[in-house]
């Protein structure tokens, strides 16, 4: 495995304020539409309510359904599409892996990007194998559309996130490298007008144009939309019983805190 260096993380060393605007205004896009992924409480929901700018989606340590919300904030459409995670020390059941798949049909034709969210911190080789069995789901594709964000950003303190990066070793560096080093960190404490996520979505406007356009879902995950098209939470359709299906993934299950989430067992 190829080891880091810094000044390819970095990636600002050639930076010229006018190529940079000329970029940024020929990459805009109108909407973009965004999959938050990752394991179950690493920061998925808060990242999605600062990028939209307000509460949008709940902090629950149950969820068990994709959630889409939209706004219209910096000039676009940003529409994200929150997802119940994996399980970090466990096989995760069927049914949120189907949940997870399905995030795909709730922005159609196709995400511009997917958020990978990794808390600030020690970060083993556990993590990384599963998100690469997570996100194969989606077939490989996924990672030329894949952008770390790093939640938990405060932990940092003063350190470059490129040094936590070296400093996390091979299982981290393995995930940025299949990103192509793409990455954000954000901080959740800053709700509002801030810098941070206009950068976030210039990044990802370049992710965009560097890749030829957004995802585009593979048969196999379109049939599994279809499976799934039935049960699907239509924002638009019964509002009564959309209600009742969050309100049921907002419900924690029984004894259910981080570490009995154990016994959940697989459908
Ligand atoms: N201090 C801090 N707390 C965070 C951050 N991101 C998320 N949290 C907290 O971590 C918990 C889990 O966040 P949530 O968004 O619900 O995680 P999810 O399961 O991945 O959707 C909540 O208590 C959040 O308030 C962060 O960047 N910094
Ligand atoms: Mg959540």
């Amino acid at each position: 495995m190829e080891s880091y260096k810094l000044t390819e993380l970095s990636g600002n060393e050639n930076f010229n304020p006018e190529e940079e605007k000329k970029l940024a205004a020929s990459n805009h896009l109108s909407e973009l539409r965004l999959i938050l992924l990752g394991w179950r409480w690493p920061g998925k929901s808060l990242t999605g309510n600062t990028i939209l700018g307000r509460e949008e989606f709940r902090l629950e340590r149950a969820a068990e359904f994709s959630v889409k919300r939209d706004a219209e904030r910096h000039g676009r459409k940003l529409t994200v599409v929150d997802t119940p995670g994996w399980f970090s020390a466990q096989t995760t059941p069927t049914a949120y892996q189907q949940e997870m798949a399905r995030s795909l049909g709730m922005c159609p034709p196709g995400p511009h990007a997917f958020l990978l969210v990794v808390p600030v911190g020690m970060f083993t080789e556990m993590d990384r194998a599963r998100i690469e069995e997570n996100l194969v789901v989606f077939g490989e594709a996924v990672w030329r559309h894949t952008m770390v964000v790093f939640t938990w950003a405060e932990v940092l303190k003063n350190m470059p996130i490129e040094r936590h990066i070296r400093r996390q070793g091979n299982a981290l560096q393995w995930v940025l490298d299949k990103c192509k080093k793409r990455y954000h960190v954000i901080n959740n404490d800053t709700f509002g007008e801030h810098t941070q996520v206009p950068q976030l979505i210039k990044k990802l406007e370049e992710m965009v144009a560097e890749e030829g356009g957004h995802f585009i879902p593979m048969k196999e995950e379109a049939k599994v939309q279809n499976q799934d098209s039935a049960e699907a939470i239509d924002e638009n359709s019964n509002p009564k019983e959309v209600k009742e299906k969050r309100e049921l993934g907002a419900r924690p299950k029984e004894n259910c805190s981080f570490s009995s989430l154990q016994t959940v067992e697989s459908p």
